[in-house]
């Protein structure tokens, strides 16, 4: 399917929130025009998700269940004359906080990125460099031949835990290819090369976030699939008496996960890779871990599927049934609490002397693209954690699609699996903070079903399910037991900003202006 054209900001956003869209699109089309003294050709926008259940497991390649939000980022962009050396100028509508820039495209498309450097076109960069590999492989000529004058602006809070980052490098890579004649944008294809081209930026993500940037559909949750390939499904949110909400709530404890990815985010990758080849070598595969699209090239997906073919003689895993799948994966829990018995981690010669390697090559093979730094690698926790939550997500994905009559019923099946996982992301997975449990707990004394936190963690964002009558009192609870406690000064506008009634809002699209 392609990234569709849009006529109407009707087509992109929700009814109440039109008017106020419409002012900020014409906002930003004006000081187009008055930036760069021409009209904007299109505009390309992506939004921001909300996670709302399978957390951290999308880099093992287990089904996860988003929404995508009504936040976005738009990026007006004139393309530039095609007999000129393909040139970007580059603003932000928020230049205090992300200066212009202007920079050439080299002619063999070898865009330099350094990850190292914080630097907020780096994830326009990547977008771009993205579709300059995709052209040169799909034209096998030119790479990006033609420059573009650009505009953006991102409503989706930066660190705080709705993909900001992959909302601008989805948006960036639509950009790109429409400015290069590619008109006609495959969703498929443009969610691939946006999960990779992030990675550029330093940090070892899966693809859940651009793939709910890109694939979503207003009114839907989407269930994302990355096996055999990515994949989705939208799954109707039911109606129930009383409605159900998803509401999100930010901690304010800023997560930036570049500085920390090295003893967080790019350690959990690591964790659950290196638990995924020692399973592999404790029950003597027969078969190498198949490579596959996780960021280490291996997964515990990849060791759940080989573990089940070879012992049962499953040709293809990815069609077992949903009875199966589950009972798969309570075997494998079983089997982790029994082999990866170790309560208080591995250390790097642990690990090698399972593999039958040396430390070098540990290294060279898991940890040299990005670096971590740990003395111990808790395997048992991470893998634990990431097969109950591939577990949590089918259950919950059944309660979706064929829900209980009862209502209430409904509620509490969610709420408790959402419980689950947030006891699981604090206790097991080792992601949560002391102010996103303290969120969660007020929540659920409030009247909220099923609290958590979404995203990677380590500080950003929450997300509830609320039966709407108890909503006022969820953030009557927030703002008086934390807001107002922890920040004492915080202003009428933050406070609205920090707690959203989510809806699930439309993926990637294309307005044309001229
Ligand atoms: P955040 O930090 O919320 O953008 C990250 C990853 C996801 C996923 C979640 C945890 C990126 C771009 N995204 O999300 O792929 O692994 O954490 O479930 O790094
Ligand atoms: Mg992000």
């Amino acid at each position: 399917m392609d990234v569709p054209t849009a006529t109407s900001l009707r087509d992109i956003y929700p009814e109440d929130a039109v008017p106020i869209q419409a002012k900020r699109w014409e906002k930003l089309l004006s000081q187009f025009k008055d930036m760069y003294g021409k009209q904007a050709e299109f505009v390309a926008r992506s939004p921001g998700r909300v996670n709302i259940i399978g957390e951290h497991i999308d880099y093992s390649l287990y089904e996860v269940l988003p929404m995508a939000i009504t936040a976005d980022f738009i990026m007006a962009v004139a393309v530039r004359p095609a007999d000129e050396k393909p040139r970007i100028r580059i603003a932000s509508t928020q230049s205090h906080k992300f200066p212009s820039r202007e920079f050439e495209i080299p002619a063999e498309g070898d865009l330099p990125i350094d990850a190292t450097e914080h630097e907020w076109t780096n994830y326009f960069r990547s977008g771009l460099l993205g579709v300059s590999k995709l052209l040169s492989k799909k034209q096998a000529k030119h790479f990006v031949s033609r420059g573009m004058d650009i505009l953006c602006e991102g409503t989706v809070p930066s660190g705080g835990g709705l993909s900001s980052s992959a909302s601008f490098v989805c948006t960036s890579a639509l950009a790109s290819l429409i400015a290069n004649g590619e008109t006609k944008v495959n969703k498929k294809e443009l969610c691939e090369l946006a999960i990779v081209s992030e990675r550029a930026v330093g940090v070892n993500s899966g693809g859940m976030d651009q793939a709910a940037s890109v694939f979503s559909l207003r009114g839907s949750a989407l269930y994302v699939t990355f096996k055999p390939s990515l994949g989705y499904t939208t799954l109707e949110i039911p109606q129930t008496d009383p409605e159900l909400t998803f509401v999100t709530a930010q901690s304010f404890v800023a997560a930036d996960k570049h500085v920390t990815a090295p003893v967080c985010y790019n350690l959990r990758v690591v964790e659950c890779t290196l638990a995924a080849a020692f399973l592999a070598k404790a029950f003597s595969l027969k078969k190498e871990l198949p490579q596959d699209s996780s960021p280490l090239g291996v997964s515990l997906r990849g060791f759940h599927d080989t573990y089940f073919e070879e012992k049962g003689g499953i040709a293809d895993n990815t069609k077992t049934s949903v009875a199966d799948f589950e009972e798969q994966l309570t075997e494998l829990i079983k089997l982790t609490g029994d082999y990866l018995h170790n309560e208080d981690g591995y250390s790097r010669s642990d690990i090698c002397a399972l593999l039958g390697t040396t430390e070098d090559e540990l290294n060279a093979r898991y940890m040299s693209k990005f670096p971590v730094r740990a003395e111990k690698f808790l395997l048992r926790q991470r893998a634990l954690h990431v097969f109950t939550e591939a577990l949590r997500v089918l259950k919950f994905r059944q309660l979706l699609s064929s829900p209980p009559a009862d209502g209430k019923e409904l509620l509490k099946s969610l709420g408790d699996l959402m419980n689950e996982t947030q006891d699981s992301c604090r206790d097991i997975y080792d992601c949560s903070c002391p102010e996103l449990d303290e969120l969660c707990d007020l929540a659920r004394a409030a009247g909220a079903c099923g609290s958590r936190l979404t995203g990677a963690g380590w500080g950003g964002c929450s997300v509830h399910l609320v039966p709407k009558d108890k909503v006022d009192a969820v953030k009557k609870a927030w703002e008086d037991k934390y807001y107002r406690k922890k920040f004492p000064d915080i202003t009428a506008e933050k406070l609205e900003d920090a707690v959203v009634v989510s809806k699930p809002g439309s993926g990637s699209m294309v307005f044309r202006v001229v």
